[in-house]
């Protein structure tokens, strides 16, 4: 397995709840290393760039308007397969169809107020890391 980085976000509804630590203690007890760590507040156009691949979809403006709602906190994670890892410690995208145990079974009330985002491939993890984050403010750790 290769030692990889992925981008995860918390998202405003997890944020408002107050979730914040558990979902670290999870990344933490996967193995997961936090890497890189901010918090902000999305404009529209950050936003709307950061999920430019859904402009077209239906649900585009839900999304942009929820995701701009209110504070999220963004981390790189790294270790081995992170990527998958952290796929499958937040579950299906629609709560009602994640398994027991993973950050959207147990934080999220919706399709739209799901919790977490994760990058779905390195390839994503890559553009979404450099999206958010300057060289200098990811950290090498043992
Ligand atoms: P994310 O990108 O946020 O990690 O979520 P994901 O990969 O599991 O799902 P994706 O297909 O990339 O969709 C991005 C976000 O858009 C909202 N969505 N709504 N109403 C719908 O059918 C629908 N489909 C997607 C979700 O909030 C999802 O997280
Ligand atoms: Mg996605």
């Amino acid at each position: 397995m290769a030692v990889e980085r992925t981008l995860s976000i918390i998202k405003p509804d997890a944020v408002a709840k107050n979730h914040i630590g558990e979902i670290y203690t999870r990344f933490e007890g996967a193995g997961l290393r936090i890497v890189a760590s901010k918090m902000l507040r999305l404009s529209d156009a950050v936003a709307g760039g950061f999920y430019a691949e859904h402009r077209e979809r239906p649900f585009f403006p839900a999304l942009i308007e929820f995701m701009t709602s209110g504070p999220v906190v963004v981390q790189v994670l790294e270790g081995e397969n992170a990527v998958a890892t952290n796929r499958d410690l937040m579950g299906a995208t629609n709560p009602q169809e994640a398994a027991a145990g993973t950050i959207r079974a147990d934080f999220a009330s919706s399709i739209d107020a799901n919790a977490v985002h994760g990058s779905d491939s390195t390839d994503s993890a890559a553009r979404e890391i450099a999206y958010f984050f300057a060289f200098s403010e990811v950290c090498e750790r043992d």
